[in-house]
């Protein structure tokens, strides 16, 4: 791997500017285990509470056009079991964040302690789940309980601490100053678009939820709008997630600001190979117009 793509994220270390996105192979060791094998540069877990949780029923996710709707509603084990997961990876030496969710500030603090007891490298918080109520972005759109949620964590806990955002917001910049005054160290962007899609024949909503959180392709336009209007307001990193499925689009959130970028929805298209694709494709492209690290086109775009 070329020394052009490493890059550092808040004190992380990382080989390449790429991470595998919240959400998606990231509830077992060995699944994280094969998306390092595959080439991230930094993962991410499944959202984590204190308590373990079910999820909706069936069907959770469906494809659409360029993209996905899910709406899984945060099934995971609960926080306290995954230090046996969390081994398995750690192992590989590759930065893990752990994503956290909460239904307080209080509470929020609680399981960022315990991610970093079963041995975070870094949290993210989920303050942009579009369709779980009492957590997610309906914390997230407020810039006052963003400010509680992560003094909050910052007070209890002494790891990186990104903030993930909603675009289902008018003003996103604001969210994000909030978040980065109260002491985030990285801001995330974007987590789902809130969206709902329907079977004529039967007339159903399609998902058992109704209405869940859309990815992929359809939403790059908007995450690459946040990023660009974040990054300019902001003096900490910006963490490009939403639609990214090539090195063209992840060139394109580094233009517009992003330090890093995430995947996720182009696993489920393209395989775990996607990882390679894009950093293969961002070093030629960063060799191609002379320059000596990845870092120098974050936000190049900025200038016009
Ligand atoms: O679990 C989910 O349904 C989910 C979460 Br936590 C999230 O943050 N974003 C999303 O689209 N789905």
């Amino acid at each position: 791997m070329s020394r052009r793509l490493a890059t550092e994220i808040a004190g992380l270390k990382l080989a390449n500017p790429t991470m595998l996105a919240a959400g998606i192979l990231g509830l077992t060791g060995s699944s994280l285990r094969s998306v390092v094998e595959a080439g991230a540069g930094a993962v991410v877990t499944k959202s984590l509470g204190l308590k373990p949780r079910e999820g909706y029923p069936n069907p959770t996710v469906v494809q659409v056009d360029c993209g996905l709707l899910n709406a899984m509603g945060l099934p995971n084990p609960g926080v306290r079991h995954f230090g046996e997961e969390i081994k398995e990876v750690k192992e590989t030496g590759v930065p893990v964040i752990v994503s956290i969710y909460a239904f307080s500030s209080e509470e929020f603090a609680k399981a960022a302690e315990v991610a970093v007891g079963v041995g975070a490298d870094a949290l993210e918080l989920n303050v942009s789940c579009p369709h779980v109520e009492e957590t997610g972005a309906e914390i997230g759109s407020d810039p006052e309980l963003v400010t509680k949620v992560v003094r909050k964590v910052k007070n209890k806990v002494d790891k990186p601490v990104f903030v993930k955002l909603t675009p289902n917001v008018a003003n996103i910049v604001e969210v994000a100053k909030a978040a980065v005054e109260a002491g985030a160290d990285a801001i995330t962007a974007i987590n789902t678009v809130r969206a709902m899609a329907i079977e004529i024949e039967t007339t159903r909503p399609l998902l058992a939820n109704k209405i869940g959180g859309l990815s992929g392709p359809a939403i790059k336009p908007i995450a690459v709008r946040c990023v660009y209007e974040i990054y300019r307001e902001v003096d900490v990193p910006v963490i490009g997630c939403g639609g990214i499925t090539d090195w063209r689009d992840a060139v394109e959130f580094m233009l517009a600001g992003a330090s890093a970028v995430q995947i996720g929805t182009a696993i489920a298209f393209k395989g775990l190979g996607v990882f390679k694709s894009v950093t293969r494709g961002i070093d030629a492209y960063v060799g191609k117009k002379g320059f000596g690290s990845v870092k120098d086109i974050v936000g190049l775009a900025q200038n016009f």
